[in-house]
C-alpha cells in the first residue's frame, strides 16, 4: 500500500457526502464510510454484547491519504451506527497516517495497537479507550517498537495480530524478507508497551511459483491474521486436529494482491506450515481481511472490497471502498476453510421469489427468472451433469448488453471438481473498469451445489458451496435482470430462492459522526 500526495482536483468536503450518496453504483446493504476513502476492516470484534468495525478512512476524499480509524457499532451485524473517529494522525509516530491494526481486552481496558506511520515508515502504536470505546488515547511510550528487526533487509513492516497466552502477550507484524519472501515477525511482552523480538514466526518463498498466479505469496505479507480453526485458542495443547490458520495478503511492491492462508501448527516461537490456500477467488477485491472470534464462538470475517474503476473516478464519485459483508468462516472436511454470510443477514430480505425444480439443457432457451433488482439475495440448489455448465446473469439488460455472469462448471469425468467464474466482459459499457477474469476450484459431491449471491449495485459476493468469489462491477445502464441458463449438458435447478435486499442507512450521513 502506498500513500501518494494525490494530484487529483479532489471534491470540496461538503460535497462528497451528497455525490456519494446521488452515486447508483454506491451499496446500499454493505457497510460503506459516509463518503470519502474506506479500505481495511480494522479492530474487528464483540465487546459487550456490541459488534465493533473500525476501518481506514480519509474523510477528506476517495483517495489513501493520511488515514484515520472510522468507527461504527452493531448488535445485529447488519444496521451500523457512526461513531466519532477513533484515532486520527498527530504530531509524532502517526503524523502520516493510523494505519491497520487490532482491539484488543487488556484486562478490561479497550486497547488498539496500530501501525503509526510518520517518515514515510510505520512502527506499531497503541491507544486505550474508554469504557464505551468512543474515546481514544495514544499511549506516551508510542511507538512502543521503535525500529524493524536490525540486521535484517526488510521490504515493508506493519499491520498487528496480538493475543494473549496465559500473562504473555504476543504480536505478529507483517513484513517481507527482501530475497525470500514475505513473512511475519513474532514479539512477546507483559504489558502490550514493552515487546521483546523473538525472531520470524515463519518466511515465505516468493521464488516458488509464477508471480502472476493467483496463489503467489508475494514480497510483503500485509495484515496477517493467525487463529486456531474452531473454538480452540493458539498455543493450547488440543487433540481435535483443527489447524491454526495464518491469514495474509500477498503483497508485492505497491500492488495488492491477493488474501491467501496456510493451515498447519504454531507451536513455540514458530508456525509449520502444511498447505497454501486462496481466501477469496475474487482476489483483491477482498483484501486485508480480519477476523475474531465472537460471543456465540463464531469466527467472523471482514474485508476490504477495493475498487475496480480508476482513481479519477473514485475522487468524482466522492466515495471508495466497501466493506464486505461479516462471513463466517469453519473448518471443511478436507482441511480448508469454509465461508457463508452471517444468518442475521436474512433480516434484510424481503419480497421472496421461489422456483421449484426444473432442468436447464446446454443450448436451449434461457429460463425467465421473473427476479429482478440490483440488491438481491439469491439461494440455489443445483445439480450439475458431468461437463454441464450454468450461467446465471445478474445485473443485466433486458438484451443482454450488459450483464455480469456467474459460471459454474462440472469436470467431463464422475468427479467432484467443478470450477465457479465471474465473467465481468460484459458487465459495463465503461471501458476503463476492471473486468479481469476471477475463477477457483468447487468441490462438487455428486454435482451438487448451493449457490449463494449476494448483489448490492456494484458489490458482488458469491459463495458456491462455501468457497467466496468477491468483486466489483460498474454497470452503466441499471439492467436488472436475472438470468438463467445452461451452456452446456444438463443442470437441474433443484430450487431457487430470490429476495430483495433492503437500505441499511437512513437519510444522509455527517462525514465526521
Ligand atoms: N492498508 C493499510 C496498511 C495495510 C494495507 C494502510 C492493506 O496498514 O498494510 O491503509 O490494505
Amino acid at each position: 500500500m502506498t500513500d501518494p500526495i494525490h494530484h487529483l482536483a479532489t471534491v470540496p468536503r461538503d460535497e462528497l457526502v451528497s455525490r456519494a450518496e446521488a452515486d447508483p453504483l454506491r451499496p446500499r446493504f454493505h457497510f460503506v464510510s459516509p463518503a470519502g476513502w474506506l479500505n481495511d476492516p480494522n479492530g474487528v470484534s464483540q465487546w459487550d454484547g456490541t459488534y465493533h468495525l473500525f476501518y481506514q478512512y480519509n474523510p477528506e476524499g476517495a483517495f489513501h491519504h493520511s488515514i484515520q480509524w472510522g468507527h461504527a457499532t452493531s448488535t445485529d451485524l447488519v444496521t451500523w451506527t457512526d461513531q466519532p473517529v477513533a484515532l486520527s494522525p498527530s504530531a509524532g509516530p502517526d503524523a502520516e497516517g493510523c494505519w491497520s491494526g487490532v482491539l484488543v481486552n487488556d484486562d478490561g481496558t479497550p486497547t488498539l495497537v496500530y501501525s503509526g506511520r510518520a517518515n514515510e515508515q510505520e512502527l506499531p502504536c497503541l491507544a486505550v479507550g474508554s469504557p464505551d470505546l468512543l474515546t481514544w488515547s495514544k499511549v506516551p511510550e508510542n511507538p512502543v517498537i521503535t525500529a524493524p528487526p536490525a540486521g535484517v533487509d526488510i521490504t515493508a513492516y506493519r499491520d498487528h495480530c496480538v493475543w494473549r497466552e496465559g500473562a504473555t502477550w504476543r504480536q505478529l507484524v507483517g513484513s517481507g524478507v527482501r530475497g525470500r519472501g514475505g513473512t511475519a515477525f513474532l514479539y512477546e511482552s507483559t504489558d502490550l508497551r514493552s515487546w521483546t523480538y523473538i525472531g520470524p514466526l515463519f518466511i515465505g518463498d516468493a521464488s516458488q511459483g509464477d508471480p502472476a498466479d493467483t496463489d503467489w505469496t508475494g514480497t510483503m505479507w500485509e495484515c496477517v491474521d493467525l487463529f486456531r480453526a474452531g473454538e480452540g485458542s493458539l498455543g493450547s495443547d488440543s487433540d481435535d486436529g483443527a489447524p491454526d490458520v495464518l491469514v495474509f495478503s500477498a503483497w508485492d511492491d505497491g500492488e495488492t494482491r491477493h488474501p491467501l492462508y496456510w493451515t498447519g501448527r504454531y507451536a513455540g516461537d514458530t508456525y509449520t506450515p502444511k498447505e497454501l490456500h486462496r481466501l477469496d477467488y475474487g482476489g483483491r477485491f477482498f483484501y486485508a481481511p480480519q477476523s475474531f472470534l465472537d460471543d456465540g464462538g463464531r469466527r467472523i470475517m471482514f474485508g476490504w472490497m477495493q475498487e475496480g474503476r480508476s482513481d479519477a473516478a473514485m475522487v468524482e464519485a466522492g466515495w471508495s471502498g466497501v466493506m464486505s459483508l461479516p462471513r463466517v468462516a469453519t473448518l471443511a472436511e478436507d482441511g480448508t476453510l469454509e465461508f457463508s454470510p452471517v444468518p442475521e443477514l436474512e433480516k434484510l430480505r424481503t419480497g421472496h421469489l421461489h422456483f421449484g425444480g426444473r432442468v436447464l439443457v446446454g443450448g436451449g432457451t434461457p429460463a425467465v427468472t421473473r427476479v429482478s433488482g440490483n440488491q438481491l439475495d439469491l439461494e440455489l440448489d443445483l445439480q450439475l451433469a458431468p461437463g454441464s455448465a450454468l450461467r446465471l446473469g445478474v445485473l443485466g439488460t433486458a438484451d443482454g448488453t450488459e450483464t455480469t455472469v456467474i459460471e459454474l462448471s462440472r469436470e467431463t469425468d464422475d468427479g467432484p471438481a467443478g470450477t465457479l467464474r465471474l465473467d465481468r466482459t460484459r458487465s459495463s459499457l465503461d471501458p476503463a473498469v476492471d473486468t479481469e477474469d476471477k475463477s477457483g476450484p468447487v468441490p462438487m459431491p455428486e454435482g451438487r451445489v448451493h449457490l449463494r449471491i449476494l448483489v448490492d449495485r456494484s458489490a458482488v459476493e458469491i459463495f458456491a458451496n462455501g468457497k467466496p468469489l468477491t468483486a466489483r462491477v460498474y454497470p452503466t445502464l441499471g439492467g436488472q435482470h436475472v438470468s438463467l441458463a445452461a451452456s452446456a449438458g444438463t443442470v437441474r435447478l433443484l430450487s431457487l430462492d430470490a429476495w430483495t435486499m433492503q437500505d441499511i442507512f437512513e437519510g444522509s450521513r455527517p462525514l465526521f459522526p
